[in-house]
């Protein structure tokens, strides 16, 4: 595949990527390739490095020490929506992950594919059968009807760029609420992390809960100091500090 822009590869000037686009061919990844290739995977992202979806994705692809390059696809001008982009990934959304002639989209099955096919690397879900279960409960509700307001009224575009002061309304401060209860919960057995150790459902639930913080609103102190100890995680660091482009709204 022609890459449209990669980690290590020059930036593809914006007239030119429709084009680039268009030439992508999911199945012939390893031919004609413009750009380095560093690995057999391929991670497809959002411009802005702003998606929780590709930040989970990411993490897991960096606690697991995977080689893999990374291409933006320009949400901001529908680059998903098109053919090449669609046909390769189903559901037409980032992220998405290509691993030689496979492609896969969804970031909780990303996260479960690495999971089952680099089994030699360290796990990003809990081993322990019960823990993985809670793990994969809470990657679930985090992902859920029941965090819409706060994805909605804290978008993610505000943690990485112009934060907001907006009051929540009803909705989004129930279900701020009832996040900070769920949190609650699942630290109350005094531990640092969900589980015995850190999963990437900790990185998930950090996440949703620094588009409430980082846009003023004040938590338990159990709950900020979880939140900032996973923020703080290297692999979750790469994410934060990321080069991003100046934002366009979408
Ligand atoms: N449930 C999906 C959500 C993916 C998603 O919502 N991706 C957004 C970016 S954050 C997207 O691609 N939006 C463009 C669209 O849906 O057309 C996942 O976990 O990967």
């Amino acid at each position: 595949m022609a890459a449209l822009g990669t980690i290590r590869g020059p930036t593809i000037p914006q007239a030119d990527r429709a084009a680039t686009l268009a030439r992508c061919r999911w199945d012939d990844a390893r031919d004609g390739d413009t750009f380095a290739r560093m690995s057999d995977l391929t991670l497809y992202r959002d411009e802005f490095w702003i998606s929780p979806y590709v930040f989970s994705c990411d993490v897991a692809l960096r606690e697991k020490g995977l080689a893999y390059d990374e291409v933006s696809v320009a949400l901001q001008r529908a680059e998903q929506r098109t053919e090449v982009f669609a046909s390769g990934s189903v559901t037409a959304r980032v992220p998405a992950l290509r691993h030689g002639d496979f492609v896969v989209a969804e970031s909780s099955a990303i996260v479960e594919y690495l999971e089952e096919a680099f089994p030699e690397t360290p796990r990003v879900l809990p081993t322990d059968v019960r823990e993985r279960a809670r793990a994969r409960q809470v990657m679930s509700w985090i992902r859920s009807d029941d965090t819409l307001p706060i994805r909605q009224e804290r978008s993610s575009a505000t943690m990485f760029y112009e934060r907001t002061d907006a009051v929540l309304s009803a909705d989004g401060a129930r279900a701020a609420t009832k996040l900070l209860e769920v949190t609650t919960r699942l630290l109350a057995h005094g531990g640092e992390h969900i589980g015995a150790r850190w999963s990437i459902a900790d990185a998930d639930l950090a996440f949703m809960l620094q588009r409430l913080i980082m846009n003023g609103a004040v938590v338990p102190e159990r709950v900020r100091a979880y939140v900032e100890r996973v923020w703080q995680r290297p692999t979750v660091q790469v994410f934060v500090q990321r080069e991003r482009p100046a934002y366009v709204a979408y």
